[in-house]
């Protein structure tokens, strides 16, 4: 539906005289906010509606994407660039006197996820409405999202993040598609009706509430939908729940996310969340498939329903949707597996050991005693169809439930007929290391489909005037069809081009330097390298080696060795108990402190971390970087996003050759890009050999060790415990991140960034080409991979 200027200024005076009684003239922003919110919400709920009708017409299949984290950030500007209602609105409210952005800021970020994994699917989300595929996401109605960060001497401390408070102006919730998922109690199975069926003998059922939120696809028409299980008490059970505290218990279910993003500790509440989303989500799928669908032969769900577990958090669903196949519908175990691996699909996101999910049988025994023994049959069955067939060791390390604990991965991978990795190099890894065993056994379900991120967002919404450039350079068409965008690199020698990107940059970068001014007090100068890493904080990714490049810089200030001016802008969150990651933010922080208040450097480098970095954070550092700091352990990242994010607004990249920045390396050659570092046989040469000695190369490096040693010297006092944890990790014999064996390497990359950055027409030039390749990292381009390769979806008419 579109809209006109007039009619839009029409429908929101409406809305703000009947749901506050003000006019615009009087209306707070959040007023405003919530009025506009209505207007678009009754801008798309037609084809919400009849997206809806659609699928059930066309009966098309329809893949759920199961993940027990979403980060769709934002929906306000999104929601109204999707509609095609942006310009309208921008300028008719500007007729108003009023600024979108300023109403925009309104909107609590919805921090459903922790990092990539949960922005990966947040993007696909999007991806699949934008391009004209039914698409379901479910996951979990966190009532508090991921913490809050707020750094107090340095230090970081979690606050809850309550963006339910204000309400979420685009949910929609359905109670009358509440379903009941069971816990505890014991399970008997008996032989009734020829059927051995399980009787259950107590434990309590949780109601499981859907909210339903619109996913709007750009111009396409498609309103998919995004479906948040909520925990409540079922009615029927009300009795046995008499005070607020008990009542409270059950609700807890839903309260928090796991803050965690590759390790946490076995907790029961984590796995009863896994389990419940799981169970509501995969109840629902069927309910649609008889009740809306009218399908009554379970053999023919695979044609209908792909559901793709992201990450091993929602693999239960191998073994629910075994227990609804066979528990209630009747369908042989045989026939019932079959159907089962050809519906779902898995990926993995890390090959960080501490991130394999186990479970302890006693656990799960106890709050799920039928799915265990379903698993325990998995497992028996899978032991058999190998025995005598491969080697007994293979059949141990590979199967389901071993020395008391469930292996999650292992259950995604055997109940599964497809298995990939995000970028090439960790799908390779995956396939000879990780999961080599497995891969020899099921060559043809590996796949690697590799990472994309929603180009609209961070293009369209956060940087408008790069995108009107692309407008009057490559034609409007690159909006829908970003293989235009290669269009740009025409305009390679063309000195207007290259002057408005620059002018572009150096806007961008002035706005972000008024907003750490107002966050932080700390003036920088936007003529400075703009130098960004942001990611979750983990030893892997190796914000130390960028504190050990600010160290080295500082001391080169201090001797009187000139550097470019350089402001480093950090983002990063820790898990709350992941200690070594909260000493290194203390670290950064008071080194920050530290060279930020000297004077005799007169202003040459600036440390600035940014507290809360999330998605709505990033969509004001992405558009104002000039390099992209993607510096993990190479083989330990498994693709990274945020490396794409900031290519496409034109950052150079300063890379190992790890994850996909192999694949940014490729697509814009060597000479757009700044490579270091140990490659990923050298990384394993490490590993295999056990040869790594830091202390070494500290005693034979007079940089290095003076530049480590400024960590314990008094230098950084007031980190004094902390600087130390780092300095002790740093040499520790075979160091599993090997931050000082690419430390000369990192400094070499970093002369030679320093040496074109006095180019500018060539570096502006680079930043074109890095602009014009992010292309290739459209989420769009992934999503269609997935629906051809693993999905066999097939678009809406
Ligand atoms: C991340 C990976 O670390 C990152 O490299 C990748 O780009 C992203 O997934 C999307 O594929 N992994 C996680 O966020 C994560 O939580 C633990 O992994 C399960």
């Amino acid at each position: 539906m579109q809209i006109t200027k007039e009619e839009f200024k029409k429908e929101l005076e409406q809305k703000l005289d009947s749901q506050f009684a003000v006019d615009v003239e009087h209306a707070s922003l959040g007023e405003l906010y919530s009025a506009l919110s209505n207007v678009l919400r009754d801008g798309y709920a037609p084809n919400w509606r009849e997206t809806r009708i659609k699928e059930a017409h066309e009966g098309k299949k329809q893949v759920y994407y199961f993940s027990i984290e979403f980060l769709p950030g934002t929906l306000l500007r999104s929601n109204l660039l999707n509609l095609g209602w942006m310009d309208t609105v921008k300028s008719a409210l500007k007729d108003l006197g009023l600024n979108l952005d300023d109403i925009a800021a309104k909107e609590p970020d919805m921090a459903l996820g922790n990092g990539g994994l949960g922005r990966l699917a947040a993007a696909f989300m999007d991806s699949l409405a934008s391009t004209g595929y039914v698409g379901n996401g479910n996951g979990i109605h966190y009532k508090y999202g991921l913490f809050k960060q707020k750094f107090v001497n340095g230090y970081q401390v979690e606050l809850p993040n309550d963006w339910l408070q204000k309400h979420n102006h685009w949910e929609v919730m359905r109670d009358n598609k509440s379903v009941l998922v069971h816990f505890g109690g014991q399970v008997n199975l008996v032989q009734k009706d020829n059927w051995m069926t399980p009787e259950y003998n107590g434990g309590y059922s949780i109601k499981a509430v859907p909210y339903d939120i619109p996913v709007v696809g750009y111009h396409t028409g498609i309103v998919n939908t995004m479906r948040l299980w909520d925990a409540e008490i079922p009615e029927s059970e009300e009795i046995n729940y008499p005070t607020i505290d008990d009542r409270r218990k059950v609700e807890d279910l839903t309260s928090i996310l796991y803050p965690d993003d590759s390790s946490y500790s076995g907790r029961l509440l984590r796995l009863k969340q896994e389990y419940f989303f799981v169970s509501a989500g995969l109840q629902s799928i069927l309910r649609y498939y008889t009740k809306d669908l009218k399908q009554n032969d379970m053999h023919n769900l695979p044609k209908y329903v792909a559901v793709h577990i992201n990450d091993t958090h929602p693999a239960m669903a191998v073994a629910e949707l075994m227990r609804l196949l066979v528990d209630e519908y009747h369908i042989d175990w045989d026939e019932a597996w079959k159907i089962t691996v050809q519906v779902i699909s898995y990926t993995n996101h890390t090959i960080m050991a501490e991130a394999m999910e186990k479970w302890d049988i006693n656990m799960m025994t106890q709050l799920l005693p039928r799915i265990m023994q379903i698993i325990t049959e998995i497992d028996r069955r899978y032991v058999i169809s190998l025995t005598g067939k491969v080697a007994e060791s293979v059949i141990n390390d590979t199967r389901i439930v071993n020395n008391g604990n469930v292996q999650m991965a292992h259950l995604a991978i055997i109940g599964s007929h497809s298995v990939n990795g995000v970028a090439p190099l960790h799908t390779h890894l995956l396939e000879t290391e990780v999961l080599k065993e497995f891969y020899e056994l099921y060559p043809e379900r590996f796949n690697n489909k590799t990472n994309g991120i929603t180009l609209r967002r961070w293009l369209q919404i956060a940087n408008p005037k790069l995108s009107k450039l692309l407008d009057q350079t490559v034609g409007r068409d690159w909006r829908t069809d970003s293989a235009k965008m290669l269009l740009l690199q025409d305009s390679y020698k063309n000195a207007k081009v290259l002057k408005q990107i620059n002018e572009i940059k150096l806007e961008n970068k002035e706005k972000l330097a008024k907003f750490i001014k107002k966050t932080t007090g700390i003036t920088v100068d936007p003529t400075a390298i703009f130098d960004v890493q942001i990611k979750r904080l983990h030893a892997y990714k190796r914000q130390t080696l960028k504190l050990l490049h600010i160290i080295k810089l500082y001391h080169d200030l201090k001797n009187g060795i000139d550097h470019p001016k350089r402001v480093v802008i950090f983002g990063a969150k820790a898990a709350p108990s992941y200690t070594y990651a909260k000493d290194v933010i203390k670290v950064i922080n008071e080194v920050a402190n530290v060279i930020n208040n000297d004077a005799s450097i007169h202003g040459k480098l600036k440390v600035i971390f940014l507290e809360n970095y999330d998605v709505t954070l990033a969509e004001k550092i992405i558009p104002a970087a000039d390099i992209s700091e993607q510096i993990s352990t190479t083989t330990k990242e498994a693709s990274g996003t945020s490396n794409m994010k900031l290519m496409a607004n034109g950052a150079l990249t300063v890379a190992t050759m790890d994850g996909a920045n192999v694949d940014i390396a490729k697509a814009v050659g060597q000479d757009n890009i700044f490579i270091f570092g140990l490659n990923k046989d050298q990384v394993y040469d490490y590993y295999n050999k056990h040869d790594y000695k830091p202390r070494d190369m500290y005693n034979s490096d007079q940089v290095m060790k003076e530049t480590v040693d400024a960590l314990i010297d008094g230098s950084f006092s007031k980190a004094a415990n902390e600087g130390r944890v780092l300095y002790d990790s740093f040499l520790q014999e075979n160091e599993e991140f090997l931050v000082l064996a690419d430390f000369e390497s990192y400094l070499q990359a970093q002369k030679k960034i320093e040496e074109n950055w006095h180019d500018q027409r060539s570096w502006t030039q680079k930043a074109l080409v890095n602009i014009a390749h992010s292309e290739e990292f459209n989420a769009d381009n992934t999503v269609a991979r997935y629906a051809k390769d693993i999905w066999g979806l097939k678009k809406l008419n």
